[in-house]
This record gives structure tokens, C-alpha cells and sequence, in this order.
């Protein structure tokens, strides 16, 4: 059965975020157009793009990516696309210290403005393919996500705390690929764990009839 004749898969939301210039912009397009430019263009506010995958258990589903804006004066506009996430992918340079030591900012940022939709994380360390310049080892990034799997944000170490290049179309596919399997496991337990009515946010409800299908959030 081609992935045309199947039921409306379900969608996916992953948000790309952290500091400016570490990349997120570039690991997207490499994973769904295999481009990579050296040139740095900003991205300004946020915006997603989809691609229909199929889990190693065969599941089809569809990622919604979001792609976020890690420049300081666009964190509250980056922040509003935080809603209804279902999977955050934080994203340091491994050749830029400070970019990592931000993590903490935008895990919590990241968790208190999701509204109740308990996402898991990934944390991903790119620009491996610069070596020599490297100031963060794995090591350290392991230690950061020791917290996050205490906290639940993270379930295995080994598989959610990676390192990438975005010139590398096959790292690209590796970590999109964990995405969509954390979804999958995401939507498992949601349904085993229904909202509770304190998960539930009334305070920015919209009218949802004529959106596209999402469990648990708005976009
Ligand atoms: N060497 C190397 N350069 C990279 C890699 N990924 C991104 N870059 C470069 O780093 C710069 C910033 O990349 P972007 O993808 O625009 O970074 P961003 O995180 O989207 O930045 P903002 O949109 O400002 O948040 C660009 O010049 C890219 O070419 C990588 O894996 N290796
Ligand atoms: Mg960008």
C-alpha cells in the first residue's frame, strides 16, 4: 500500500531551538532538500515545513518541523511556537562553549511554554565536522541530559544526545528518524495517559473546528 492509500497519519510537532547561528536552519534543509549553504542568513521568527516518514515499526507519520529564530530579540516570538510541542530539539555548537552553556535557558524556556504537552527532548551538538575548533565534549553534553532524563525530558542518552554536521545528509536523517520514533513512543504513552484537566490551558482557547488534526495543541 503506497503511503497515498493510508489513513491521515499523525502529525508530529518538532521544534528546532537554540542560540543564534548554531545551525537549526541548516540541519532542516539538508534533511528535506539536502541543501547546505556556508552563507548565514538569520532566520526571523519561525515558520515549518512537513515530511511524511515511516518508523522503523512501519508507522507513517507526518513532521510538522519548526524551524525557530535563535537571535536574543526573537526569543518571546520564538517561545509562542513552543505550544503543543511534542518533541524539542535543542541544538548547541560544539565549537561555540556559550552556545551550550545556554542550554538550561532554553530547556526551561522550552518546557514552561509548551502548555502541558509534556514533549521529549533531544539534544544535539552540531558542526562536528569542525574538529579542530571543538570547545564542548560529548562527555559534557551526557552530563547535561543526566538532569533531563531525571526530570523525563529525555529517555535514552545514547540515542537522544547526538552529534551532528548539517553537511552531512545521513547525520540529518539519523536525528529526524529518532524524531519520528520519539513521536511514535510519544503518542503511545499519551494514549495510555490521557490530559488530566490541570494539563488542559483554557486561557488562549480558539475555536479548532476546520484545523488540520494535532492531539493535544493548537498547530
Ligand atoms: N561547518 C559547519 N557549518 C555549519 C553547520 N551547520 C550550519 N553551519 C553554518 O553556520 C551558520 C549558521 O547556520 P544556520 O543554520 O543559519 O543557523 P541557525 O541556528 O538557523 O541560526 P538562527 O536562524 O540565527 O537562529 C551558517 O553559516 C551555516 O553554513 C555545520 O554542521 N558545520
Ligand atoms: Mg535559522
Amino acid at each position: 500500500m503506497s503511503v497515498s492509500d493510508e489513513a491521515q497519519p499523525e502529525t508530529v510537532k518538532v521544534v528546532l531551538l537554540g542560540d543564534q547561528s548554531v545551525g537549526k536552519t541548516s540541519l532542516r534543509s539538508q534533511y528535506l532538500y539536502r541543501y547546505f549553504s556556508s552563507m548565514y542568513k538569520a532566520t526571523i521568527g519561525a515558520d515549518f515545513l512537513m515530511k511524511r516518514v515511516r518508523t522503523p515499526d512501519d508507522q507513517i507519520m507526518d513532521l510538522q518541523i519548526w524551524d525557530t529564530a535563535g537571535q536574543e530579540r526573537f526569543n518571546a516570538v520564538s517561545r509562542a511556537f513552543y505550544r503543543g510541542a511534542d518533541i524539542g530539539v535543542i541544538v548547541y555548537d560544539i565549537t561555540n562553549a556559550e552556545s551550550f552553556y545556554h542550554l538550561t535557558k532554553w530547556v526551561d524556556d522550552f518546557v514552561a511554554n509548551s502548555s502541558g504537552s509534556r514533549p521529549y527532548l533531544m539534544i544535539v551538538g552540531n558542526k562536528r565536522d569542525n574538529e579542530s575548533t571543538r570547545q564542548i565534549s560529548y562527555r559534557q553534553a551526557v552530563e547535561f541530559a543526566t538532569k533531563q532524563v531525571e526530570d523525563g525530558l529525555i529517555g535514552d542518552i545514547d540515542k537522544d544526545v547526538v552529534e551532528t554536521t548539517a553537511k552531512r545528509h545521513q547525520d540529518v536523517v539519523d536525528l529526524f528518524s529518532r524524531c519520528a520514533e520519539l513521536g511514535a513512543q510519544k503518542m503511545k504513552n499519551d494514549a495510555l495517559s490521557p490530559m488530566s484537566f490541570d494539563d488542559i490551558d483554557a486561557s488562549n482557547a480558539v475555536d479548532i473546528a476546520g484545523l488540520p488534526r494535532k492531539r493535544g495543541g493548537c498547530c
